[in-house]
């Protein structure tokens, strides 16, 4: 038809490893409704449907222009029965019923105020949520004993980590690591890693990775750089987990999982801020002895530090720069594709039976047989 000729026409690689996806989405009610869906299904303990969403979400973010017309995705991949069926009630109707009663429905909003709280993932709130526990009273009113992480969560700064992170304030935490690195081992590099570095202007946190060019000078950096911040009242939290790796009984055999054994430390640093920031919705929770946002100058900023040794550093770079369905997406690839294994720490050829090195992203990308992706393109 006259029609057709308007209409753009897509074609998209089926891996998001495979294409190039800026932070420009021309598609954002659709995508927005579709990550809505995957995350309700991933807080509900439903990971394959909650993947199956995000998947769909990143082909309609790799579009060059908005979707107008269900015939314009006429063999895009990934795209499943029911990603379809909200994609085309949102073209028709402008919105979704199964978005819209999702949103309002009571436990996806328990979900997301608990699953709000540093320490708490989705099956503390599930459990919570089936005992009655839908808010952040409730919860303080039922007496459950909280760990250590939790109660830095929810009484103490609650409304600081809910809060977007701004590139400004990555920035200025990124000096105050660097220095602390620099003290404590001269000659470490820190570098950005995280969506901050993939050019997003906001975050839920800071992330970095710590390296040093001469392997094994790196090793038990990370509780010295702790200790100078945290004697210089940077850290109001931390938790740091030693690096496991090594101490794999079958050596560096091919990783398991993504879960990777970096020594890693997930913290909570105390930024001074100048500006005072907006009005706490949770005052009335901040009795135990802090004070409200606004009325002091500092907020609390999630900040997540991994250490890895320089000969695995290209892996960690790659691995911890995001976005974690680029992550999950290039490693399966590397698993179907390629017969190799992807992880934070290496690549391994199950063909050729061996790993195979590099030192920089660019390799690992023509190791895997794909174009290289710059961070800033890792949007999916
Ligand atoms: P945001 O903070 O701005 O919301 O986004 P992000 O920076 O992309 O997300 P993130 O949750 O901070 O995660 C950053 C990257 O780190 C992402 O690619 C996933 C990856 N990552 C973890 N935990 C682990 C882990 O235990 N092992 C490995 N290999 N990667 C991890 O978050
Ligand atoms: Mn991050
Ligand atoms: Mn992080």
């Amino acid at each position: 038809t006259g029609q057709d000729k308007e209409m753009a026409v897509f074609s998209v690689p089926s891996y998001a490893c495979q294409r190039r996806t800026t932070l420009d989405n021309q598609n954002t009610t659709l995508t927005d409704a579709l990550s809505l869906l995957a995350e309700n299904a991933e807080l509900s303990d439903e990971d394959g449907r909650g993947v199956a969403f995000r998947r769909a979400a990143a082909v309609l973010k790799a579009l060059p222009k908005p979707v107008t017309d269900m015939a314009q995705l006429r063999g895009l991949p990934c795209l499943g029965e029911h990603s379809l069926r909200v994609i085309r009630d949102i073209l028709e109707n402008g919105m979704s019923s199964e978005v819209e009663s999702t949103k309002q429905s009571e436990r996806y909003k328990a979900l997301k105020v608990l699953t709000g709280i540093f320490g708490v993932g989705a099956k503390t709130a599930d459990r919570w949520i089936r005992e009655g526990i839908h808010t952040l009273h409730q919860l303080r009113d039922s007496g459950h004993t909280l760990n250590r992480a939790q109660q830095a969560g929810v009484f103490l700064h609650y409304d600081d980590l809910n809060r977007p992170v701004s590139k400004a304030d990555a920035d200025i935490i990124g000096e105050t690591v660097g220095k602390a690195v620099d003290a404590v081992l001269p000659g470490a590099q820190v570098t950005l890693i995280g969506g901050f570095r993939r050019g997003k202007l906001t975050g839920h946190d800071v992330d970095f990775l710590i390296t040093h060019p001469e392997e094994g000078r790196e090793e038990g950096l990370m509780p010295k750089v702790v200790s100078w911040l945290e004697s210089r009242g940077f850290l109001l939290y931390q938790k740091t987990t030693r690096n496991s790796y090594l101490e794999c009984k079958d050596g560096p055999a091919r990783p398991p999982s993504n879960i990777d054994r970096f020594e890693r430390c997930l913290s909570i640093f105390k930024l001074a801020n100048e500006e005072t920031g907006g009005t706490t919705q949770l005052e009335t929770l901040t009795e135990n002895g802090t004070e409200p946002a606004g009325h002091r100058p500092w907020r609390a900023v999630r900040v997540d530090l991994v250490v890895s040794p320089v000969s695995q550093f290209a892996f960690a770079l790659l691995g911890w720069t995001g976005s974690k369905l680029f992550e999950r997406e290039l490693r399966r690839w590397a698993g179907y594709e390629k017969a190799m294994s992807l992880s934070s720490h290496a690549l391994y050829d199950n063909k050729q039976s061996r790993y195979l090195r590099a030192t920089s992203e660019e390799e690992i990308f023509a190791h895997l047989g794909l174009e290289y992706i710059p961070p800033s393109e890792r949007n999916a």
